[in-house]
């Protein structure tokens, strides 16, 4: 039988919907301060959500939408810059406490630490964007809970090439069978699937029309006591909330999700 040993969480729109109030706000912020007449709607950063990384997707952006640019700017400079002045607008956006987690997270990330299953986290953000939502939205020390926080440029290629995942893996010694992942895109799982894990899919606003066939199972969020979460695919619930003993079953070659699993009674703090 195959046992869970670590959980691997994707950062933005997993842990917490960081992406249209929280990133895209930084975006135009950083835009206003270069003194750009550039602005991400809602609705248009939905389709730039399709290019991961912030960097990268500042070039698609320009690559698509010609939008107007200073005439005396080396292009790849500008947009490092414009990068820089944005991760220094979305962490203090965090820090001002303007990003909580989304339900169930805080739950399930002490479940594990209770029971010493092994925590990741595998983001295509900036470091400081996942150290500063970790220590505002979870706990000044939560990033010492996690084993490895694999961020941004640390690997060639970002979701969804699977890069990102196959580095937690070596970092941790871990065989992927052995590890769930907690997503929100088609990109992330796309790259989890890559790397053969197990994947359980959260969705938000911009990403319920993706494809997740791939995934074991897709929920609205995790769920929490006065939160009940819904299966959307993969398998019915017959509990109000996504935990370890739902986790073992799906990383576990003999033991599918137990029909008759109870609801249970959890403290308010989990
Ligand atoms: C989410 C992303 C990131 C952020 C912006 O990554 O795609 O690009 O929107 O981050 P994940 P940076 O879902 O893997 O956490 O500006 O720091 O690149």
């Amino acid at each position: 039988m195959t046992s869970l040993q670590a959980l691997i969480f994707d950062v933005d729109g997993t842990l917490a919907e960081t992406e249209r109030d929280g990133h895209r706000v930084a975006f135009n912020q950083a835009f206003k301060a270069a003194g750009l007449p550039w602005h991400w709607s809602e609705g248009l950063y939905g389709v730039l959500l399709q290019v991961s990384g912030g960097k990268e997707r500042i070039h698609f952006f320009i690559k698509k939408y010609a939008p107007p640019l200073p005439v005396d700017r080396d292009l790849d400079q500008l947009i490092v810059e414009i990068h820089h002045a944005k991760t220094h607008y979305y962490t203090a956006l965090l820090k001002a406490g303007q990003v909580s987690l989304r339900p169930g997270i805080k739950r399930l990330i002490n479940q594990a630490r209770r029971q010493n299953v092994r925590l990741a986290i595998a983001t295509t953000s900036r470091l400081e964007n996942a150290l500063a939502l970790l220590e505002t939205a979870l706990a000044p020390d939560a990033p010492s809970w996690f084993e490895v926080i694999a961020a941004g440029d640390i690997v060639p290629h970002k979701k969804p090439a699977a890069d990102i995942y196959h580095y937690v893996l070596d970092k941790m010694a871990l065989a992927p069978q052995h590890c769930l992942v907690i997503e929100d895109t088609e990109h992330g799982l796309t790259a989890a699937q890559g790397a053969g894990l197990t994947t359980v899919i959260t969705v938000n606003d911009y990403t319920e029309r993706q494809n997740f066939a791939a995934a074991a199972l897709v929920l609205n969020h995790l769920g929490k006591p006065d939160q009940p979460c819904q299966s959307l695919w993969g398998h019915p619930l017959t509990q109000s909330y996504f935990d370890l003993s739902m986790a073992r079953s799906l990383v576990s070659s003999s033991e599918p999700l137990n029909a008759s699993c109870v609801v249970k009674r959890l403290r308010d703090d989990d």
